[in-house]
């Protein structure tokens, strides 16, 4: 027997483009349910982004998750890029008036998932064999099973915020779908340790042994990554090789800072670009990973899906509240336009600052160079950080 339920906005995801959207709506009376397949403690263990762009803190606290990041958030005014040991800081704040904020991903997740439950959303944790269908019909359907029950969901759109290996993405035919990729020969590596920062500031380095970045979750944890090769496993990389190896890349001065200790969380990411074309079909929309993925040295990820999600919630509001839906037209081509400027940002960062073993010596130059050029020309650091602290949302 299938069990049925109704809802207008059918979620598929409950990272933070579904949490956020499932927000927005509710502030303007729209219902949802989400459906997940991982469970409540999985996602809410999840380690990932630490860098919000201010329009995606300002968005967190217009949906009303802000409050506990506002207190414990770490505002920076900069970032420093380091080259073979020449550092350059990169003055956010003075070349365009805004900061970003050290807050992260877990506790965003955290903070929406205890308010949408405390609001009473049906979020379906552990749901197996999620499936949209009909998604060209006014009234499509999402499948599901849960503890053996099989579930019907009917709505009038569904939100694939499911992820890069999610199932909405996969729903889209053939022949509309255009798909444009890019794999990076190399990994990076993340640990988690629960000693201070070793600098106020984030730094990313380029060192002929491959890229480093130390960053920070707070005053007492810190996050630190080094470049890896694809072949590495975790257990290859003990705490000790680690900290012998990010001491090396970001070099003697700036190590004589740092605190060592047992790391309490270690994993190893691949590095990709990816985006997928058209963001809708039907009444199938896609945002954050779902539809696109970006290498982690711009820190854009998680920013550019809380870029969608605030645009998608306004045209899902606009088609709802005013019968309008020349937004959720075009959505698709609004979230591209920006998409495909972070790609580009996210890509010059990661060529700039990675060792690729198919570089020639003149690539090597090029990269060089590209570092030059930072230092000694303001408008290339006013370009940086205008797309650091986030571009326009249109
Ligand atoms: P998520 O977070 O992947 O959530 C998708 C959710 O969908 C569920 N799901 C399904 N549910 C039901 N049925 C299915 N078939 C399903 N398939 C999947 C999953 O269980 C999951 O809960 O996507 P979302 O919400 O779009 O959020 C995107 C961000 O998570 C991602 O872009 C960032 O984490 C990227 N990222 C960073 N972004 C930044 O903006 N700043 C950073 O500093 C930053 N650092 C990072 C990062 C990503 C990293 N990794 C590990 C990929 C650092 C790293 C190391
Ligand atoms: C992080 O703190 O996890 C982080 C910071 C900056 C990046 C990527 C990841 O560019």
């Amino acid at each position: 027997m299938t069990l049925k339920k109704s809802t207008q906005v059918c979620i598929i995801g409950s990272g933070p483009s579904g949490l956020l959207l499932s927000q927005l709506l509710h502030n303007e009376g729209i219902d949802s349910i989400i459906l997940d397949r991982q469970s409540r403690e999985g996602i809410e263990s999840r380690i990932r982004a630490g860098v919000l762009e201010w329009g995606s803190v300002e968005a967190l606290q217009q949906a009303g998750v802000g409050e506990r990041m506002m207190k414990e958030g770490i505002p920076h005014s900069g970032f420093d890029i380091a080259f073979d040991g020449d550092r350059h800081r990169i003055d956010l704040e003075g070349l365009t008036g805004k900061q970003v904020m050290i807050y992260g991903q877990t506790e965003i997740t955290k903070d929406l998932i205890g308010k949408r439950l405390a609001e009473g959303c049906d979020i379906v944790f552990s749901a197996t064999k999620v499936q949209p269908l009909n998604v060209t019909d006014k009234r499509p359907t999402v499948t599901y099973e849960k503890d053996g029950e099989v579930f019907e969901i009917e709505c009038d759109y569904i939100a694939g915020c499911d992820g890069y290996h999610g199932v909405s993405r996969k729903t889209f035919p053939a022949s509309i779908q255009k798909t444009f990729e890019r794999i990076y020969p190399f990994g990076w590596l993340g640990v988690m340790v629960e000693k201070p920062p070793v600098a106020h500031e984030l730094i990313y380095a380029n060192h002929s042994r491959g890229f480093a970045l130390c960053s920070m979750r707070s005053e007492t944890r810190s996050r630190y990554y080094v470049q890896c090769s694809l072949n590495d496993k975790v257990v290859d990389w003990s705490d000790e090789r680690f900290w012998e190896e990010l001491s090396i890349r970001i070099g003697p001065e700036t190590a004589a800072n740092l605190q060592t200790g047992d790391s309490f969380e270690k994993s190893i990411a691949p590095l990709r670009s990816f985006v997928t074309e058209p963001m809708r079909y039907g009444n199938l929309f896609l945002a954050g990973d779902a539809a696109h993925i970006v290498p982690p040295t711009g820190a854009k990820g998680l920013n550019l899906a809380v870029a969608d999600v605030r645009l998608l919630s306004r045209a899902l509001i606009e088609d709802y509240k005013n019968n309008n839906d020349s937004h959720l037209e075009t959505y698709s081509k609004t979230c591209l336009k920006r998409v495909w400027k972070v790609e580009r940002f996210s890509w010059f960062m990661s060529t700039m600052l990675h060792q690729f073993n198919d570089f020639s010596g003149f690539d090597k130059k090029m990269q060089r160079a590209e570092f030059d050029n930072i230092v000694d020309s303001e408008a290339a650091q006013r370009n940086i950080a205008e797309n650091y602290v986030g571009l326009p949302l249109e």
